[in-house]
């Protein structure tokens, strides 16, 4: 049994309140670490910790030897490689090559990519003119906000975690992470790469918890944090703006979705029909970025929800550790019973499963894990709840269409507006349809491809602001003007 506790002021420690809690391995459902339970006192603590860094040298380190460290954290990470990927496959249940080939090699680049970004960052400057002819120059600095808090979810743990962390910490700031009570380990194993990158005691430190009454919500209405970078459910997202609101926080929220794919009757079919299973049943459709909502050109629709069915019946789901496995389970209980309530809902809403709407018969001991089967639905009305609210989990419905606007009009009717993907080959269509539907990112025959310059976030409830590139920096600084007359 591995034992996480909390990281503050540089020193792995217990909890002021001693308590603990279980991680649970989703494969197999049997605990496998113990872990710290914070509350508002270790917030505290961690806060004064994060302070004291700011006060000391981490605040006093010149932007060259922050950038450097960075660097240096990405070769640690990466060279610890193997630790992080065991962590992350037990915390989640996830097939290793998932963890192995995308995310732990991500949360590296992360690091390497806000090294780069910082070090290349450019303050404005403007010559103003003056009625007496003599002019002054007005320029810009940004300052570190101060402590922050990252609060981050259990899907993709490390690689959202460093996707805050790698910002803040190269604007100058100190943080504390909140990882999920699902999902403790690399977040818990990052705070050794840090220290050995040489980060002073107190400019990263983890408090692990609940949201809701813990140490989550102890973060968000802490005095002395300055901001909340939060990536997490919509719901989460107001209580998170409501309870911020007293002090005015700033706030960068990543939040769900309901991803729409508009396949044309000129796509590539083979790659939609692969590269739809893939934006649906990655990561056992809890990635924000899945796709929920197939929408497809009427002359190509019966071949194409046929070859998608068989491309979700072949997936192997089981041992996570195993190279044929190719979906994991659900991330706990309560998120099982989640999914299969919508399975329930959707039957009555009116929806044939094409393939999928149980769970598969595994073998002891992934009998006992959250493993659902990958799901079609088709013949659900747009107003079925299972056709608007987020499941999170590997189901997607699928609907015909007849021409570009009824698409377009369909996968823009939802609440959500994060990623839609458009399968065509023909690239007026691709650049028309993109700039009008609501989404934040739009893949073109194409999903989860990745530039960490870019903008990345959400439209309508998913999301306020945009992180990556420049965004990540803006939001973890104060921008200042220093106005000189000549
Ligand atoms: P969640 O909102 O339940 O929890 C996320 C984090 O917030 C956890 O650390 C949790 O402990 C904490 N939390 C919960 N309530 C809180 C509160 N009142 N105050 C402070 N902290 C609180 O989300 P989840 O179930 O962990 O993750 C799945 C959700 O995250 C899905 O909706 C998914 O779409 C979304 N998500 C969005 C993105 C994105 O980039 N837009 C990325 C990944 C996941
Ligand atoms: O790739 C990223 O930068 C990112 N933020 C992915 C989010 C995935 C959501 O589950």
């Amino acid at each position: 049994m591995r034992r996480y506790r909390h990281y503050i002021a540089g020193e792995f420690c217990d909890g002021a309140g001693g308590s603990t809690f279980a991680d649970v391995d989703p494969a197999t459902a049997r605990p496998i670490a113990e872990v710290a339970l914070g509350t508002a006192d270790d917030v505290d603590r961690a806060v004064a910790a994060a302070s004291g860094a700011l006060a000391g040298p981490w605040g006093r380190m010149p932007v060259g030897a922050r950038c450097d460290l960075l660097r240096r954290a990405a070769d640690i990470l990466a060279d610890r490689s193997a630790d992080f990927v065991a962590a992350e496959v037990a915390d989640t249940g996830k097939p290793l090559a998932w963890a192995r080939d995308l995310e732990i090699p991500r949360a590296a680049a992360n690091f390497r990519a806000y090294s780069d970004l910082m070090r290349g960052w450019a303050d404005e400057a403007f010559q103003t003119p003056t009625d007496d002819g003599r002019g002054a120059t007005n320029y810009t600095v940004r300052a570190p906000l101060g402590a922050v808090g990252v609060i981050v979810p259990w899907n993709l743990p490390l690689l959202l975690l460093t996707w805050k962390v790698a910002p803040a910490l190269a604007a100058g700031n100190a943080v504390i992470a909140k990882p999920s009570e699902e999902t403790p380990g690399t977040a818990t194993l990052l705070a050794e790469v840090l220290a050995e990158a040489g980060l002073p005691a107190g400019a990263y430190n983890v408090v692990h918890g609940m949201g809701p009454g813990g140490a989550g919500e102890a973060l968000v209405t802490h005095p002395g944090v300055r901001a909340i970078a939060f990536t997490g459910e919509s719901r989460t997202g107001q209580a998170i703006m409501r309870a911020a609101s007293d002090r005015l926080k700033p706030l960068s929220f990543e939040l769900g979705g309901k991803n729409a794919a508009l396949v044309f009757a000129d796509a590539d079919f083979d790659a939609a029909v692969a590269g739809v299973a893939r934006s649906t049943f990655s990561n056992t459709g809890q990635v924000c970025l899945c796709t929920e909502r197939v929408y497809v050109e009427r002359s190509l629709y019966d071949r194409f929800v046929a070859a998608l069915a068989e491309a979700a019946r072949v997936l192997v789901p089981g041992d996570p550790l195993d190279p044929a496995t190719t979906l994991g389970p659900l991330i706990s209980r309560t998120h099982l019973e989640k999914v299969t309530s919508y399975f329930d809902l959707a039957r009555r809403e009116g929806a044939t499963s094409l393939t999928g709407g149980s769970r598969p018969d595994l073998p002891a001991p992934f009998d006992g894990g959250y493993f659902v089967q990958p799901t079609i639905w088709v013949d659900l009305p747009e107003s079925a709840r299972c056709a608007r609210e987020e499941v999170f989990g590997p189901v997607c419905h699928v609907r015909p269409f007849d021409d570009e606007d009824e698409a377009i009009a369909l996968a823009n009717a939802s609440e959500y507006g994060l990623a839609a993907t458009v399968w065509t080959r023909d690239l007026s269509r691709a650049h028309r349809v993109a700039k009008r539907l609501e989404a934040g990112i739009t893949w073109v025959n194409c999903w989860y491809l990745r530039d960490l310059r870019t903008p990345f976030g959400g439209m309508k409830n998913s999301g306020i602001g945009r992180e990556g590139g420049r965004y990540s920096l803006e939001f973890f600084s104060e921008i200042k003007n220093i106005c000189i007359k000549h």
